[in-house]
């Protein structure tokens, strides 16, 4: 029998960041896909069902698939969204055991022997860069042509595991469609992030970059993205804000990148923006290193000009010991220099921490903290060290025996998942909490900033100094 040409993305049932408070996002890594194949395959059909925005837990989702009979199901997650994946797979089968299953993103491209061996009901895993490989894989299955040709996937025939070649990167990003937003037009409104940008600022998702030509060892980003850092021009991204902005009424935006890189694209990006009228209807939001920010003041200054509103930084430690073995590359002094600079030009700074490294015990920790309060960013986030697969971490962790939790759920960076030389895995809790309690839970600093003359200052300091979260904390211990 001929298999229908109808392919469906799932955004499946989710848990949400409660550290980050209520909000929505699009699923931007799903509409990137689309928008590829919907270009290069037009006589496919593609649909996007996103559970979150519709509503649909996983019955629901059972119900849709069976409704609009598709072909192909494919959804994408990291690690902490693993089984949520493996999950939607799972309902595909059981709506109909020929769906192919397809699933791919950061979790899946560095696991896929131990993922095909635990979720059978995953067909094909496509590892690294997805547009290509994702386009030629469709193709094959359509035509019934030959799947070990097709680069950059993993997939189980008789029992056995085959792994493709890696395929090529993609060198022009610039030849990327659009993200393909009128695939859930009808949930435009619903998308927002309360505490960073109000409840009904229309938020939204773009990608600028991708990779990272460091090699932090607690990150994944630079060894899925093959060590490099690839751009879109200045002009697309920029064009891309003014179609998000002046199509949808995007505000909100949300740069996917990894490594905003000011030194190459802070002029530029700036030049780009200030001769548009989308400017100054935009919020900008991007991830930056504080080594660039402390280099380029000027170019800070430049961008709070054209929208930029919110930066977020891994400072992550006080240790510059710790820094050091983390091979971050950057000076603890680095810090105080960054939030300065976003503090003289009214840029809410998000400063994110680690704490649990194995040399952590109390007395660095609480020395962590208060480096957090002096360097005094707006908010602070504090993380435990998570062994994502595809880290350098990982592969040493797991050597040496230190990964105490193999679930992947909590995988979150809220969850303690390994103990320290000298603190148990209790204790890192523990400390999590004392470190969101010691940032928020001052009385006195918190009356002052829930008074703050800005909106949304006050919003988000009401949430996190609110019960809610500290006692997220408390209840993990
Ligand atoms: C935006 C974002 C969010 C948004 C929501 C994202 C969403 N749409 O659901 C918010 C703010 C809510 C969020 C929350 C969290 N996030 Co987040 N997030 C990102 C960010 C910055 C961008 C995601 C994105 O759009 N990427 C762009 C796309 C194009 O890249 P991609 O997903 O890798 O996809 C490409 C390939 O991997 C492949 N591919 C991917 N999926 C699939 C599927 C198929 C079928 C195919 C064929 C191919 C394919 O093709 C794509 C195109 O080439 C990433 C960092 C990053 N640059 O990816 C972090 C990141 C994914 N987040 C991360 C984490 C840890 C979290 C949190 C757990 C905690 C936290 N600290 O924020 C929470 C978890 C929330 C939850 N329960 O799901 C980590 C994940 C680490 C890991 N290895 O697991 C990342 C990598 C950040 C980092 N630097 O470490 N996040
Ligand atoms: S943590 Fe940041 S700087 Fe380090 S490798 Fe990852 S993206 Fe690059």
């Amino acid at each position: 029998m001929q298999m229908n040409s109808k392919i469906l993305f799932v955004e499946p049932p989710r848990n949400f960041w409660f550290v980050m408070g209520e909000y929505l996002p699009p699923p931007s890594t799903l509409l990137i896909l689309a928008a590829y194949v919907e270009r290069e395959l037009p006589d496919v059909e593609i649909d996007i069902v996103d559970c979150q925005a519709d509503r649909l837990d996983w019955n629901g989702l059972e119900k849709y698939i069976a409704s609009t009979d598709p072909s192909m199901v494919l959804t994408s997650g990291f690690t902490t969204n693993a089984y949520s994946c493996a999950r939607t797979c799972e309902i595909a089968k059981t709506v109909n055991e020929d769906i192919v299953t397809i699933v791919g993103g950061i979790h899946f491209s560095f696991t896929p022997e131990e993922s095909l061996q635990s979720f059978p009901e995953i067909d094909y895993i496509v590892r690294g860069e997805g547009e290509l490989t994702l386009v030629d894989l469709i193709r094959t299955i359509l035509n019934e042509k030959k799947i070990n040709d097709v680069l950059g996937i993993s997939f189980q025939k008789n029992k056995k595991i085959i792994h493709t070649q890696q395929r090529p990167l993609i060198e022009n990003l610039d030849s990327l469609p659009y993200p393909a937003y009128h695939l859930v037009e009808k949930n435009m409104k619903r998308y927002h992030f309360t505490m960073m940008a109000g409840r009904n600022t229309p938020y939204m998702i773009l990608e600028g970059a991708r990779g990272c030509e460091h090699q932090c060892s607690f990150c994944t980003q630079w060894n899925h993205w093959g060590s490099r850092w690839r751009t879109k021009s200045a002009k697309r991204i920029v064009d891309e804000i003014e179609f998000l902005n002046e199509t949808y009424g995007g505000v909100f935006l949300w740069f996917s990148d990894d490594h905003m890189k000011l030194s190459v694209r802070g002029k530029p990006l700036y030049n780009e923006l200030r001769q548009r009228r989308c400017k100054d209807d935009v919020m900008l939001f991007f991830q930056a290193r504080i080594d660039d920010i402390a280099r380029h003041p000027d170019l800070i200054a430049k961008l709070r000009e054209v929208g930029t509103y919110w930066i977020l930084c891994g400072v992550e430690t006080d240790s510059q010991e710790i820094l050091n073995e983390y091979k971050k590359g950057i000076k603890t002094q680095d810090a105080y220099e960054a939030m300065k600079i976003m503090k003289q030009n009214d840029i809410f700074s998000q400063a994110m921490f680690i704490i649990g490294a194995r040399r952590d015990t109390h007395e660095s920790i609480q020395r962590l903290r208060e480096y957090s309060l002096d360097l005094t960013p707006d908010i602070s986030i504090y993380t435990t060290l998570t062994p994502f697969p595809g880290t350098t971490y990982y592969e040493t962790a797991k050597k040496n025996g230190w990964i105490e939790d193999t679930n992947y759920s909590n995988y979150d960076m809220a969850h303690a998942i390994m103990s320290t030389e000298s603190l148990t895995r209790k204790e890192v809790q523990e400390e999590l909490w004392r470190c969101y309690r010691t940032f928020y839970g001052s009385l006195t600093k918190n009356i002052v900033r829930v008074l703050s003359k800005n909106k949304l200052k006050r919003t988000l300091y009401r949430h996190m100094a609110g019960q809610f979260v500290l006692e997220k904390f408390r209840r993990l211990i």
